[in-house]
């Protein structure tokens, strides 16, 4: 699974090498002007006024004053990782791309990952869209691919993103809530725009709170098109699979995570990184011929639409892995700049309304945030392939260009740089048409596929679904806004309007706007994806003076085994008495953490640990939140009675004869020594990510 340390440098690495600072010298001004004190400004006297003249106090103050730049407008809050893509095979049949035709080439990317309405510093896991951006360094230019980990948008034409953005964003007057789609002006335009429909489906789904980058999938969202290098256009959607499944948290798991830990996706993809478990993601292509463009009773052009796997199976074409956490935030996750229009030779657009805005906003918007024309230059955005055209000047300039020309044609700088051999063409598509403002009639089926994904959710994903539309309606003051959206989904689903009406106090709807057609897809569910993966999830495991270091050692090295973290926690911090002496250190206490920052818990066993715990209040909360938020849980020996203790009425502790591991609800149990059985029980239910079958009274805990 991880790739040799030699693998993690490339060119891109390399490039950056020269970029790098580590402070070891002494203390300077930016002149380079030695300095030995940078506590006390220059005065007039110990206790007199500064002095005007202290250059050293100005720089440090000015340089602090304008150390921020504006965050994005929309996918602010984000974290970034390096690493590589690699083809499988050529793609020549359908484009000239050297980087998808040759497999032996190991691209680097860089990718960023961002929620979307948040500011910088807003949580990590509240309800929202999940950017999916990422850049290829390639050796015919940057590509980037920005997408989305959802497969469709809000809106058809970007003429209305500012309308979206400013509805989903915090309201203007009072700049309340932060992050939050829950709020009267994004249900207010919701309500009123129906092609948002489809989208709001999978926000409301277990989509927007994903469990961690690592399990999220990644979209391109629109149709683009593969050019060969014959000039033959095939249409392509673009779609990333991550290789532990697509998992998501509970949304009362998620809310508790943002106050506990608002850094809870960003830390945990850096910490992936660092123990060496790289996330790893499978690029998949989606190809069709142009002369299947209206095959689909869908218009390929319309971002708000899917194409069903089940219709056009997704290929899979190479992989990528994220290796390597960047040196400083600001200077690469913050300034990295991706634009959907860098695109190499043998990709191109399509004429999809959102994706031609787009290829205007992201540069537009990179001059604001950048200060100037010269942000390719910065080291994460600087390409590999060499750069020469007659740019010159603007803010931030870093080259030093030498010669007399910055024009062309000229013949005084011997007509440099010349005009290159194969270049980047656009497809020739023959366009023909008045000039007019008016949305496609092949747009405007906002429901149908809005009605596919419901219809293809498990029941647990619908239960969800329901619920969080229930949240969010019910988070809005206004009876009509309530109402309208009612109505909208009263074309999605007839069940599903009542439902959610029944819990926000609308009238549910008598008849049925439309008959749901009862296609489904099942791809689009998430019980369907790969569950047999337990890298990188974290089992917290409650000790106290007086376990059973056998058992922990049991656990420990089975989740070890695996990939999996297990973190001792116990009512003290550092090292604890185990029943045989063996020496063990308690990795935290466990009022530092909580059980919504693991995936599982475990309770080994020891009588005075057993004792001890089945009173200790925080650990049995904890172990009592893991179970209401569908968590598997595992006890060993003594551990087994301290959930007896735990104050659920829907928990059933099995008692296990000895010898014999015990599955109910997704609770392991086991009496014994050898403790394979269940630590193979735990990594299975691990791997299954949460048990949704348990009865918890409410999904929302
Ligand atoms: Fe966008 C950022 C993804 C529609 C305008 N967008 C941004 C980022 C992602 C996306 C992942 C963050 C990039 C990063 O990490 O720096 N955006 C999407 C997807 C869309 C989409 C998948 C629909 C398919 N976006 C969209 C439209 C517009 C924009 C229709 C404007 C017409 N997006 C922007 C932007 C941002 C941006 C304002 C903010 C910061 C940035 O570009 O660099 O230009």
């Amino acid at each position: 699974m991880s790739e040799t340390p030699e693998a993690r440098t490339d060119d891109k690495d390399r490039q950056l090498e020269g970029d790098r600072v580590d402070s070891a010298g002494a203390l300077t001004t930016d002149t380079g002007v030695r300095v030995d004190d940078t506590d006390n400004s220059l005065s007039a006297g110990e206790r007199g006024p500064t002095l005007m003249e202290d250059f050293q106090f100005r720089e440090k103050l000015t340089h602090f004053d304008h150390e921020r730049i504006p965050e994005r407008v929309v996918h602010a809050r984000g974290a970034g990782a390096y690493g590589h893509f690699q083809v499988y095979e050529s793609l020549a049949d359908y484009t000239r791309a050297e980087f998808l035709c040759d497999p032996s080439l190991k691209t680097p990317v860089f990718v960023r990952f961002s929620t979307v309405a948040g500011s910088r510093g807003s949580a990590d896991t509240v309800r929202d869209v999940r950017g999916f951006a990422t850049k290829f360094y390639t050796r015919e230019g940057n590509y980037d691919l920005v997408g989305n980990n959802i497969p469709v948008f809000f809106i058809q034409d970007g003429i209305k993103f500012p309308d979206f953005v400013h509805a989903v964003k915090p309201e203007p007057h009072n700049e309340i809530p932060q992050a939050q789609s829950a709020h009267d002006t994004l249900w207010d335009f919701v309500g009123l725009q129906p092609e948002t429909v489809h989208m709001m489906m999978w926000l409301m789904s277990d989509r927007a709170i994903p469990r961690s980058y690592r399990t999220m999938q990644g979209f391109g969202v629109h149709t683009f098109r593969l050019v060969d290098a014959e000039g033959r256009g095939t249409f392509v959607k673009f779609h990333w699979t991550p290789k532990l499944g697509t998992h998501s948290l509970v949304w009362d798991e998620a809310q508790r995570i943002a106050g506990k830990d608002p850094d809870f996706n960003r830390r945990d993809l850096w910490e992936a990184i660092e123990r060496g478990h790289y996330p790893e993601y499978e690029l998949g292509m989606q190809l069709i011929p142009e002369s299947d463009e209206h095959a689909f009773g869908i218009d390929l052009l319309d971002p708000t639409k899917i194409v069903p796997e089940e219709e056009v199976p997704v290929t899979p074409v190479g992989r990528m892995v994220l290796d390597r956490n960047p040196d400083n935030f600001f200077a690469e996750t913050e300034q990295v700049a991706f634009h959907t229009a860098n695109v190499v030779p043998g990709i191109d657009f399509t004429n999809d309304p959102l994706l031609q805005a787009r290829n205007f906003s992201y540069l537009d918007t990179q001059l604001i945030r950048l200060g100037g024309p010269n942000f390719q230059q910065l080291p994460v955005n600087r390409p590999l392939a060499p750069v020469d055209n007659d740019q010159r000047d603007g803010y931030g300039q870093h080259r030093v260009h030498r010669g007399t020309t910055s024009y062309y044609p000229n013949s005084l700088g011997g007509g440099c740089p010349a005009l290159g051999s194969d270049p980047y063409r656009h497809h020739q598509e023959r366009v023909d048409g008045a000039k007019i403002r008016k949305r496609s009639d092949s747009f405007q089926d906002h429901y149908g596929q809005a009605t596919l994904f419901y219809n293809s959710l498990s029941d647990w994903e619908r239960a969800h679904l329901v619920e969080a539309f229930r949240f969010e309606l019910g988070k809005c003051d206004t009876l009509q806004v309530r109402e309208r959206v009612v109505e909208r989904l009263n074309h999605v689903d007839h069940g599903l309007a009542r439902d959610v009406a029944a819990g926000v106090g609308v009238d549910p709807p008598e008849k049925e706007a439309v008959p749901n057609h009862g296609r489904s897809s099942p791809a689009l569910s998430q019980a369907r994806t790969a569950m047999n993966e337990i890298t990188g999830r974290t089992v917290a495991v409650l000790a106290a003076d007086g376990v059973d270091a056998h058992d922990v050692e049991a656990l420990r090295g089975a989740m070890a085994d695996g990939g999996a973290v297990a973190e001792v926690l116990a009512p003290h911090d550092g090292p604890l008495r185990t029943a045989d002496g063996t020496p063990l250190e308690a990795d935290r206490a466990i009022g530092t953490v909580s059980s919504v920052l693991y995936d599982a818990v475990a309770v080994p066993g020891g009588a005075d640990a057993a004792a001890e715990l089945s009173s200790h209040g925080p650990t049995l909360h904890f172990a009592a939140e893991a179970f209401k938020h569908h968590k598997p849980i595992a006890a060993l020996n003594d551990g087994v009675d301290v959930l007896s203790h735990t104050t659920l009425p829907d928990l059933r502790v099995a008692a296990p004869a000895t010898g014999q591991a015990v599955v109910d609800q997704g609770v392991a149990t086991h009496r014994g020594s050898d403790h394979g059985e269940l630590t193979r029980a735990l990594a299975s239910l691990l791997a299954g990510h949460r048990v949704w079958d348990r009865g918890t009274g409410s999904v929302a805990a």
